[in-house]
């Protein structure tokens, strides 16, 4: 069979913030090759897949010799042989090989790159672009972005609270445009750090350096950048938060030291509500902590008509989590990041469990990237709706965005921009009724 697995190798190599990361290469009998490269987050939730690091003096302990190791041996000796055009089969049997609830044995770093290789290599065989291959002949639509203007929290030495301050352009009817509405905001807000003096480089995923007084400060600031674009918040350009609160909250309060503020949950809440009353925000991400089930169901229930509350360190891009939470009324989207399950088809029912409730979905770079793209052929070809791969700059960011630019040109006349579509029903329905 010209799609068996004769060979799996992985090296170590280096990921975006020169640390170690795992590349796994697949080889089918017919030629067809794959490749992937595992990233790596940095606010992790407790709840998700766990890399193999080697410990010990060397990078910081950061080293992948131990997962390395695991893709040449077991996941190897596990896998020779199988069918790569079989994704569920093939994960199956890395789930098995690691025998593990949260691939502890064998690391996700090992599984992920792996599972993503040998889905490169399916399509390879199949003489197919990724995106095509995953939507099998469906109308795919192209997702709205979600882009970093500021980066703060574990990204930028936790210069703000609040780790992601993004823009979304969802009546831009296309990838290009959104793009390019983008590019001016970024500008814009670059432009304006540096003309008060407060520009101090970039964080981890691109994002401008935040020096801000408050939090409530990098609102304000944002909402200048996109006027000073030329655009109108809560019109053509609406902003999307990941305040990533698990890093916040100590365990009996959430500590905001750039507000000087200790809360509690449900004052966090609160917190995050008055921001959503005076800026033009419609999507939340982690707006409490991963075990906090009452505050995000009390956050969902305030905000989830008008705003997208998407869960990431609670749900981890579990099927099984996803259902759980949104049975308690939490959450009204869902972050899907396939190194937090550990494989391809995982991630993929997390996606589906989403989808089927009704919730919007997010495919999700890791602050810790490369130049793989497979996530921009996700988002697209599994229909997500909407992709977060951190801000406009830097080359492993930019990879992303560029690839959807290339499938945005390969669909021609059949493209088909997410937009607000992409959004929870009822905040689709606010966005289009205020805007643009
Ligand atoms: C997140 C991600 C990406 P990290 O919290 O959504 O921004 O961060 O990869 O560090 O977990
Ligand atoms: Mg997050």
């Amino acid at each position: 069979m010209k799609t068996s697995i004769v060979s799996l190798k992985a090296r170590q190599i280096w990921d975006s913030r020169g640390r170690p990361t795992v590349e796994a290469e697949v080889r089918l009998a017919g030629g067809a090759t794959g490749r992937a490269i595992a990233p790596a987050g940095a606010s992790r939730g407790a709840h998700e897949a766990v890399d193999l690091r080697d410990g010990g003096p060397r990078f910081g302990g950061m080293g992948v010799e131990g997962a390395v190791a695991a893709v040449n041996g077991a996941l190897a000796r596990a896998l020779e042989g199988r069918d790569a055009a079989d994704q569920a089969g093939v994960d199956t049997a890395i789930v098995t090989a690691d025998g593990t609830a949260n691939k502890a044995r064998l690391g996700a770093n090992a599984t992920v790159a792996t599972s993503m290789a040998v889905l490169h290599a399916a399509a390879a065989a199949a003489g197919e672009p990724l995106w095509r291959h995953l939507a099998g002949g469906r109308d795919v639509r192209l997702p709205l972005p979600e882009i970093q203007i500021f980066g703060g929290g574990a990204h930028a030495g936790r210069r703000t609270d609040i780790q992601d301050f993004m823009v979304m352009a969802p009546h831009a009817g296309s990838v290009r445009r959104a793009l390019e509405i983008t590019a001016d905001v970024y500008r814009a807000a670059g432009e304006m750090m540096a003309g008060r003096g407060r520009l101090a480089g970039t964080a981890d995923e691109g994002g401008w350096w935040p020096s801000f007084d408050s939090n409530e400060e990098a609102l304000v600031a944002l909402t200048e950048a996109i006027e000073r674009a030329g655009y109108r918040p809560g019109r053509e350009v609406w902003i999307s938060l990941d305040v990533a609160a698990n890093e916040l909250f100590d365990g009996s309060a959430y500590r905001l030291p750039l507000d000087k503020a200790a809360l509690d949950s449900a004052a966090m809440v609160e917190r995050v509500v008055g921001w959503s009353e005076r800026y033009a925000i419609a999507s939340i991400e982690d707006p409490v902590s991963q075990d906090d089930l009452t505050g995000m169901a009390d956050a969902t229930r305030r905000l989830g008509r008008r705003v997208q509350m998407i869960g990431d360190d609670i749900l981890v891009t579990s099927a099984g989590r996803i259902r759980r939470i949104a049975a308690a009324g939490a959450c009204n989207a869902a972050l899907i990041k396939v190194n937090q399950a550990g494989t391809v088809s995982e991630a993929k029912g997390a996606l589906d469990a989403a989808q089927d409730l009704g919730w919007a979905a997010i495919v999700s770079a890791r602050s810790g990237e490369s130049e793989d793209l497979t996530i921009a052929h996700l988002a697209t070809g599994w229909d997500a709706g909407q992709l977060k791969v951190g801000s406009f700059a830097r080359s492993e960011r930019m990879a992303k965005w560029n690839e959807l630019l290339r499938i945005e040109e390969a669909m021609g006349e059949r493209a088909h921009f997410a937009g607000a579509d992409a959004l929870p029903a009822s905040v689709a329905a606010r966005i289009r009724s205020e805007g643009p």
